[in-house]
């Protein structure tokens, strides 16, 4: 009988179907296949790896300490895990929507992950109104950093030590320029993955995950997103991921309040005297009753 591979370990950096790029621990990147299992993984998962000829095989995946990923009621997409930080992007240029970005914040609380805005293209004129625009998500608690992505992102700095970030954000707010700025050889290290993977995929069609130069963090660059569903996650779950509402929610007269038109709600009192902002309110009744619907599709 042959003697088992000595397992190696490592980092998953790039995913296209069932095929991984992992970064080895000992150096290395190799081309891994993902046999016999349903699951799928994401930048960012460690995993267990044994030399095949030619690449390697993943025998196992380490618990996740977070997975962010978007579904609906039929299907899932995975984003990254182990993610401790989600780096919302946003940038004048762009029509900004809203209710997406809200749908990302939610993501990273329920994932108990840390959100920061950043507002990007600093360098164009007249952001100062842009940046007003933001200034209910900083009343909420999350950091909103201005920045250059061209032109100067130190802002952004003391925020990535040691985080394990990803980059979210619609398409052209530049989020791979930003990422692009923070690891010097990133642009680089896409063609050699795309080669690895032997793809020939362009750059950000899917995640990537590169190491930052200081410290031991990393990131993950993401494709723009136009659509993010939340179908997975349970009423209890949704309403203790908005901040302003996790402890109203508790003295609605009703315990599966819908935060509608109940009487003794407490979110809708907090809307009509001003506390909580009606679109967030209304997001989480979209967000109920769609988790709704696709646990239970036939109402
Ligand atoms: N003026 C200015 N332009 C920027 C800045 N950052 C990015 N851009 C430009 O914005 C455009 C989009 O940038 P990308 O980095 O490709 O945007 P992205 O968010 O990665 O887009 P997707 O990959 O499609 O999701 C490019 O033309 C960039 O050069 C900035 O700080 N200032
Ligand atoms: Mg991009
Ligand atoms: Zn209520």
């Amino acid at each position: 009988m042959a003697a088992r591979a000595v397992p190696l370990h490592g980092l998953v950096v790039a995913a296209y179907r069932r095929h991984y790029a992992v970064d080895l621990d000992e150096g290395g990147t190799l081309e891994c296949v993902l046999k016999g299992r349903s699951t799928t993984l994401a930048c960012g998962d460690r995993v267990e790896v044994e030399r095949t000829h030619g690449g390697g095989a993943i025998v196992d995946v380490a618990p996740r300490k977070s997975l962010l990923f978007r579904s609906d009621a039929f299907r899932e997409k995975l984003i990254a895990a182990n993610v401790t930080q989600v780096l919302g992007v946003v940038a004048p240029d762009v029509a900004v929507d809203e209710h997406l970005l809200n749908r990302w914040i939610i993501a990273a609380e329920t994932q108990r992950c840390r959100f920061v805005l950043v507002v990007n293209k600093r360098d164009l004129p007249h952001t100062d109104a842009f940046l007003t625009r933001f200034a209910p998500y900083a009343e909420l608690g999350y950091a909103v950093v201005p920045i250059s992505a061209r032109h100067d992102v130190s802002p952004l700095l003391p925020y990535l030590n040691a985080e394990h970030s990803v980059v979210i954000g619609q398409s052209g707010m530049g989020k791979s320029t930003l990422v692009n700025a923070l690891v010097p050889d990133a642009q680089a290290r896409v063609g050699e993955l795309s080669q690895a993977l032997a793809s020939g995929r362009h750059t950000t069609t899917s995640a990537t995950l590169y190491r930052l130069p200081q410290g031991d963090g990393w990131i993950v660059d993401s494709p723009g997103m136009k659509v993010f569903g939340l179908a997975h996650e349970t009423r209890d779950t949704l309403a203790h991921a908005f901040v302003e509402l996790r402890d109203l929610v508790s003295h609605c007269r009703f315990r599966d309040c819908r935060h509608d038109r109940e009487p003794g709600c407490e979110v809708q009192a907090a809307v009509a005297d001003g506390r909580v902002a009606p679109q967030r309110a209304q997001l989480l009744r979209t967000l109920v009753a769609e988790s709704k619907a696709a646990r239970d599709p036939a109402r």
